[in-house]
């Protein structure tokens, strides 16, 4: 494929998301079939997209697909199949030298396979015996906490409910899971600020609003449908701002390709009307100056007998901590949010001047707010803004985390959780009779350790790539292959699967698009996606090999294997999955009736008190939540970090799984090792277009590390200053696992201080 680098003009979505769909579907032929379940997509009786978590609004035409949704259904669709025939020839040694688009595409997994050491292969295993002798190593263990059990987000719900049952009654809260690299601050940090870790947003929120912001969040590439929702806004006459250190495409125009009057006179809709190109890192700092403003127009108003502009019903009667957060932002003063913000004071006045006119207001993020050491804290100053003017709990205002996987909020709900309530284990064992251990389990970053230690021996994976997905591949590949026992259920080969260990099984399972027929007939599934919404999930293709399993019956073969005296009655779940959702409804009183609700085309909705102002926090009350010991930026980059890396997804892959190796909108082509730099800050750093340089991860006192990546081209691009971006998981092993947000856990993807130097 010939490189490329080049300027891309054109708006989101538009011909290119049309031509980009139909290569897709092109690349993957299973004989027309795939085309059909693209219209099958997102509606009632098809199945949900698996590409990302935005739902499916009620009232949008049913063929709602996106370019980077057809991209997720091909390629698990595809007709490519590596069959034990391939695996018999191609040892695993070989095969880690294969790059981790060419592992994907060499298609779909079709049998049960067990890695023999002594030939270097994957060799054929019945399911039976692959049970059994899994079933057999894990009853060896004295200690039940040395498995780790870990999720990708595309789990279904009623996956995830047995894998949690099955991981509680044979003896372990050891849940790490891929929202712990994800939104795991929205859970920490939203559930203490308004009592639950989730959007208060829904769709007809975005019928009245008067100002969104989309922060740390590149929409065009990773939620292509949320940009039909924002058309929609800017037509009505709201304002979209985006907050970002690089320029998206996907922020500034779009043009609808489901639209034929839009598509047929080239007419893309203006989006963000202001960009505000922040540092990495330097949202915290720019939320202080914007509450800095806010709070002293409003006491200047005051003091002038003009209008207040806070809410101060709200404040007062559904808020405690004002006072603290007024003293800590008037405290701040502009030197550091303007050094760390990389913004100037008359930019953020202009900002904080949108906000106090819009009566409503939404913020949207992603993981550029999540992904630092400060993630919890970032999300916290996000709602304090809100709760300045009483945006939340109100129509056409609010927050909304983005969520990644499809289903990774849903996982959460049923119960995929290090950290159990006694609530929640108490109604298992009134379900099932079976007592569960109390003691909390790990979560990613302590699950790594526990292996590397060799405290933990046994890792299940329900999908994912955990040790490419996760920061630190020198240790997370070791800790891989020190395990006594790994169990990869999976539907593509991929990196994690082949760091073998000494025992390792490969189980592969039906994909979401495919047909799940158990004893009892056609089964559904249900998923969750970013608006609470809980929906039905039915595959309609046929599956690519008769050799697969679904996820549920795989969950339930290695659990009758591995509690001999289970308590749980395995075959009649998963003959029927309308138990499990008796089941999931026993455990959770909000999915009563689950069954019948789900019939319903939208499926239903998953209340969060915050939305009518009821607050299910300890004070009773939405919390202020001032930043600890003043913070302002990510604690290792501090004041003076020359240079900040953040690592991004491009429009070409699906987290782990690379598609291509475009990025059509930055206008990269047939690479993914570039350096995005601005022009400034090339200049300063001595280096030029097209140049290639290394990266070297700096440690907190900004001394140089290992840690290093080398011969990346440089890229001038539309970036803040003192900020620079790439390409993750290449980049994954500058992050230290010691590198976490404290509170959650999160990984500091976004937020890795660095030097260049020109490679030689
Ligand atoms: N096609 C596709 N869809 C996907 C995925 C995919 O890989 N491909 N992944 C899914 C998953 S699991 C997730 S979690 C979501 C991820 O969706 P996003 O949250 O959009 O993910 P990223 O690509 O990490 O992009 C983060 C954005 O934050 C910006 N950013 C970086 N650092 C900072 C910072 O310090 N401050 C601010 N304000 N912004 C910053 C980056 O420039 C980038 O635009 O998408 C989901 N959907
Ligand atoms: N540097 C850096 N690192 C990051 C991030 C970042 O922004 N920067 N983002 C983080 C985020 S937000 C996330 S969510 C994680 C993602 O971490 P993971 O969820 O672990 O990774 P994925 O790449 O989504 O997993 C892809 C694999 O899932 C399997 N798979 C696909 N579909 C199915 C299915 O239906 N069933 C089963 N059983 N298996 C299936 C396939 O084998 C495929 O190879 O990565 C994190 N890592
Ligand atoms: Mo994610």
């Amino acid at each position: 494929m010939t490189k490329k680098i080049e300027d891309y003009k054109g708006p989101a979505g538009g011909w290119g998301a049309l031509k980009a769909v139909v290569e897709a579907l092109d690349a993957q032929d299973r004989e027309g079939a795939d085309i059909r379940a693209l219209f099958d997509m997102n509606k009632h009786d098809g199945f949900d997209c698996p590409g990302c978590a935005w739902p499916n609004p009620a009232r949008t035409p049913i063929f709602d697909v996106c370019e980077n949704g057809a991209k997720a259904v091909a390629w698990e669709a595809t007709s490519k199949t590596a069959t034990p025939g391939f695996f018999a020839k191609n040892p695993v040694s070989e095969l880690a030298k294969m790059d981790a688009h060419s592992l994907e595409d060499l298609g779909r997994l079709t049998h049960p396979m067990k890695y023999n050491p002594e030939t270097d292969c994957y060799q054929v295993i019945e399911w039976d015996n692959a049970f059994k002798e899994i079933g057999e190593i894990l009853q060896g263990y004295q200690d039940h906490t040395t498995l780790e059990l870990y999720t990708s987000g595309r789990t279904s719900n009623e996956a995830a409910f047995l894998y949690q049952v099955f991981g509680r009654e044979y003896g372990t809260n050891n849940f790490p899971d891929c929202s712990n690299m994800c939104h795991e601050p929205t859970s920490v940090g939203l559930a203490a600020s308004i009592g639950v870790g989730k959007s208060t947003v829904v769709f007809e929120d975005f019928d009245t609003v008067d100002l969104v912001i989309d922060i740390g969040h590149n929409p065009g590439t990773n939620h292509p449908r949320i940009l039909s929702t924002y058309r929609s806004v800017v037509k009505r006459g709201a304002k979209i701002v985006a907050v970002n250190p690089l320029k998206e495409r996907g922020l500034e125009r779009f043009l609808y390709p489901q639209n034929p009057v839009d598509m047929v006179t080239d007419h893309a809709t203006p989006l963000a009307s202001h960009y505000y190109k922040v540092r990495v890192g330097g949202d915290v700092a720019l939320m202080k100056g914007l509450m800095r403003i806010v709070i002293e127009r409003h006491e200047t108003a005051v003091a002038n007998g003009d209008a207040p502009i806070l809410d101060l019903e709200f404040i007062k009667d559904h808020t405690v901590g004002y006072e603290a957060v007024r003293e800590d932002v008037l405290n701040t003063d502009w030197d550091n949010i303007t050094h760390v913000s990389g913004l100037t004071k008359a930019e953020i006045e202009e900002f904080a001047e949108l906000y106090i006119q819009a009566e409503r207001t939404i913020i949207c993020y992603g993981m550029g707010i999540t992904q630092h050491e400060h993630g919890t804290q970032n999300i916290q100053q996000l709602v304090n803004l809100l709760l300045l003017k009483g945006n939340m709990g109100k129509p056409g205002a609010g927050i909304l985390p983005l969520r990644g996987h499809s289903n990774v909020q849903g996982d959460r709900t049923v119960g995929i959780t290090e950290k159990p309530s006694t609530a929640m284990l108490g109604k298992l064992k009134e379900r099932y009779g079976f007592t569960a251990p109390t003691e909390w389990g790990h979560a990613v970053v302590a699950s790594v350790e526990a292996m590397y230690s060799g405290s933990s021996k046994a890792f299940i994976g329900m999908g994912g790539n955990f040790a490419e997905a996760m920061p630190d591949h020198d240790k997370t590949y070791a800790a891989m292959q020190k395990l006594d026992l790994a169990v990869h259920i999976a539907t593509k080969l991929n990196r994690s699967h082949l760091l073998t260990s000494k025992n390792t099984y490969l189980l592969p399972v039906l994909g979401r698009t495919e047909i799940d027929i158990q004893k009892t007939g056609r089964q559904v599934v249900t998923v969750e996606d970013s608006m609470n919404f809980v929906t039905a999930s039915c595959g309609i293709l046929q599956p690519v090999s008769e050799h697969l399993k679904s996820e549920c019956a795989v969950v339930a073969g290695i659990a009758k294997a591995a509690i001999p005296d289970t308590k749980v009655p395995w075959d009649d779940l998963v003959a029927d999955y309308s138990k499990i959702r008796d089941d999931i409804a026993f455990v959770y009183e909000a999915f009563h009736d689950y069954n019948e609700r789900i019939k319903a085309p939208t499926g239903f909705h998953l209340l969060n008190p915050a939305t009518v102002r009821q607050w299910v926090t300890k004070s009773g009350k939405a919390n202020f939540i001032k930043t600890q010991d003043g913070l302002i930026e990510d604690p290792r980059s501090a004041m003076n970090a020359e240079l900040t890396l953040s690592t991004v997804r491009s429009h070409d892959q699906y987290n782990t799984t690379i598609y291509g190796m475009n990025d059509r909108y930055r206008g990269i082509f047939g690479q993914r090792d570039v350096l995005f730099i601005s022009e400034n800050e090339a200049k300063k750093q001595g280096v030029e277009a097209g140049q290639k340089v290394n990266i070297i991860a700096l440690d907190k006192d900004r001394n140089p590390t290992d840690r290093r990546l080398d011969n990346l081209t440089v890229v001038i691009y539309d970036i803040a200053d003192r900020s620079v971006s790439t390409y993750f998981p290449e980049a994954n092993n500058l992050v230290k696992l010691e590198n976490f947000d404290e509170q959650s856990g999160i990984p500091a993807y976004k937020n890795i201080p660095v030097k260049l130097e020109l490679a030689s």
